[in-house]
């Protein structure tokens, strides 16, 4: 006989799984079941998701849950701001964009000339980043599809209508948009209107750890899952969800959410939408129960991944393993990029544009793959250490720890080296900070884990954890930071 799991659908940017989480009072035990890949498509109008491929990975994915054991609910989470346009009758009108997809620049300057960037931040509260919501919305609203919108859903908010029928916006996922009310937590009628924006158009908003609905009856019988199975409304925002996970066990922690992009901030009980807030670019996105992420998108992992897919495509890729071999052994602060610089956004050639900056700013290149990936490394470093100590000075905090999450937290470099450029304890891990986050919010919803804190120390008790202490001359990091040049 096995105890019911809950299944976390968690859709990265450039994989899917599912995964089961058993959880106990001293229990909390993911298995991967089904994994998928992402793979975005470019069409003629533009970089888009391949969002059935994403669905029908999900249906092999809870048929290989159903197959493990009974499944007590299924939760999703997915990347944030991206969305699927619905018309009257409920049908998808189009495919989603990509937020990678470069259409969204110039969107963005004409949302700026109807709406100043004040009053976007002093509303929404959101980091200016040319594919929020609000900006993609501005460009969608120039084609033949938009007169025919009826009803706006956020990719998981997709995912979960067409698994259960059910419409609703969750709500940390919401605060992505740009049209959502840091401070009321309810989509914003100044902004909707501001911009011309149908009020209907915006689902009713949901707190995770609540019920979404059942599974349509085609969803039962292709997934094997019970008709009644229940899907749980979790942090559907990737992000929220690895935050929920961070396995602190005192208040006032710092976190870094590294995979495709490094989130670093804060976890605070109010916004801060100061002009000092804004001209810093921080972000206030909801955290579950009310809690307010404040943090910056640093570009995160996606320059390593990117270099890597430069080097495949030519041909000449090397093992993960050596290459982090090779920039253990590349020389210390050779060249430093900014990551935040927005010509790392779209996918490409990386190795080029980390060359170019690297010109720019008067520095040589590197010699070898080694060299890229220090370089990258390194700056990634010098970044989390910019970010957090903006983050704790804007929001009148002390930094004593960094909790680095998600799949970064297996680079040991990358660990160690925010050790050493902020001169903090750094506490890696679990890799798996987002899966656990959705599972820990299904088994909330069903009685079984309770607030926050609650969640947080079943994760520091079961989940195995890696700690650094700053080692090496800090003064040399120093040193460092000032070649950091670009703002945004
Ligand atoms: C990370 C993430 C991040 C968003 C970006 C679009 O996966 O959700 O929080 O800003 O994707």
């Amino acid at each position: 006989r096995h105890d019911p799991v809950f299944a976390a659908v968690d859709l990265g940017a450039t994989s899917g799984r599912v995964i089961t989480g058993g959880v106990g009072p001293d229990k909390l035990v993911l298995t991967e079941v089904y994994r998928f890949a992402n793979t975005p498509v470019q069409l003629p109008g533009g970089l888009h998701w391949d969002v059935l491929a994403l669905y029908q990975g999900m249906l092999h994915g809870l048929r290989a849950a159903a197959l493990s054991g009974p499944v007590a609910s299924v939760g999703i989470d997915t990347w944030a701001v991206d969305y699927g346009l619905l018309d009257s009758d409920g049908s998808l009108l189009g495919l989603p964009f990509h937020y990678r997809d470069g259409r969204n620049t110039a969107a963005a300057e004409e949302v700026l000339a109807r709406c100043d960037a004040q009053e976007l931040y002093e509303v929404g509260g959101l980091q200016h980043l040319p594919f929020n919501t609000v900006f993609q919305l501005a460009a969608h609203r120039s084609t033949a599809q938009w007169p025919a919108a009826r009803t706006l859903l956020l990719m998981p908010d997709l995912l979960v209508y067409w698994l259960t029928g059910s419409v609703g916006a969750e709500v940390t996922n919401a605060s992505t948009t740009g049209l959502f009310d840091a401070r009321s937590g309810c989509w914003s009628d100044r902004l909707l209107g501001r911009l011309g924006l149908e009020r209907s158009m915006f689902p009713a908003l949901r707190e995770p750890g609540v019920r979404a609905g059942t599974l349509l009856p085609h969803v039962a019988g292709f997934t094997g899952l019970p008709v009644e199975t229940q899907v749980t409304t979790v942090a559907s925002h990737d992000t929220a969800s690895a935050v929920a996970a961070v396995p602190a066990t005192e208040q006032g922690f710092a976190y870094v959410s590294c995979g495709t992009w490094s989130l670093a901030g804060l976890e605070l009980d109010a916004p801060v939408l100061t002009e000092e807030s804004r001209a810093a670019n921080f972000t206030n996105e909801r955290g579950v129960d009310g809690t307010v992420r404040y943090l910056r998108n640093i570009m995160g992992m996606w320059l390593l991944e990117e270099c890597r897919r430069t080097w495949e495509r030519a041909g000449t890729s090397t093992g993960l393993a050596d290459l982090l071999a090779g920039a253990a052994r590349a020389r210390p602060f050779a060249c430093v990029i900014d990551p935040d610089d927005p010509v790392f956004l779209a996918p490409g050639d990386m190795p080029s544009r980390i060359d170019a900056a690297l010109i720019r700013t008067g520095q040589g290149t590197p010699d070898g793959p080694g060299g890229y990936v220090r370089c990258v490394l390194e700056s990634l470093a010098l970044a989390h250490r910019r970010t957090l100590r903006e983050a704790a000075e804007l929001a009148g905090r002390e930094l004593t720890r960094i909790h680095l999450v998600g799949g970064g937290s297996r680079n040991e470099l990358l660990c160690q080296w925010t050790a050493d450029a902020t001169g903090l304890p750094v506490t890696a891990g679990p890799a798996e900070a987002t899966a656990l986050g959705n599972v820990l919010l299904q088994a909330r919803a069903h009685g079984l884990v309770g607030g926050l804190a609650d969640m947080r120390g079943l994760v520091a008790r079961t989940q195995e954890l890696r700690h650094y202490t700053p080692q090496g001359d800090p003064g040399a990091w120093d040193r460092a930071a000032g070649r950091l040049t670009v703002r945004l």
